[in-house]
């Protein structure tokens, strides 16, 4: 068993995964699929999309501050560290590297880096995530695209991992 539970935490270290366990599948799907039948149509992402920019946008004057941003993704990243068997050690460096990657991620997001993320900058980046995730094309992010989609980055990680050593 504890063989077991070190083999996970070693192989979401190497897909960089948040701390999604295995069994849950694409994060994506479980983050977006509303109607729960395990698929995501452009329609529901870009509902859950306004409705995540939203929530973000705590004080509600149209953007997303970097605060905001880190605030936002830093209650959702406790939600899943608590649900996480992961060690108190393994925890914390947990936190510290995603939070670290989420400042990253909000500079990039702020394209025109004026501080502030706006609706359609935000729309922007998620049209591309789900061109990423819609392996196929069709308009719907399927099991099987999100499968493909994680291959695809696990196997670019890896290229850049070796090319970094
Ligand atoms: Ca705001
Ligand atoms: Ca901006
Ligand atoms: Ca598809």
């Amino acid at each position: 068993m504890q063989f077991q539970l070190s083999l996970t935490a070693a192989l979401l270290a190497l897909t960089g995964t948040a701390v999604a366990a295995p069994h849950e599948g694409s994060a994506f799907i479980h983050d977006y699929d509303a109607d729960h039948d395990g698929q995501v149509s452009r329609a529901e992402f870009d509902a859950g999309r306004v409705a995540r920019f939203k929530a973000t946008d705590a004080n509600g004057d149209g953007w997303v501050s970097e605060d905001e941003y880190v605030q936002e993704y830093s209650a959702r990243l406790e939600q899943q560290l608590a649900a996480s068997d992961r060690s108190t050690e393994k925890k914390v460096e947990e936190r510290q590297r995603q939070i670290r990657q989420t400042h990253v991620r909000f500079g990039v997001l702020d394209k025109d880096k004026d501080g502030k993320m706006a609706k359609a900058e935000y729309d922007l980046s998620g049209a591309r995530a789900f061109a990423e995730q819609d392996n196929d094309k069709d308009g719907i992010v399927t099991a099987a695209d999100a499968a493909t989609t994680a291959a695809r980055q696990l196997a670019a990680r890896q290229a850049a991992d070796k090319a970094d050593s």
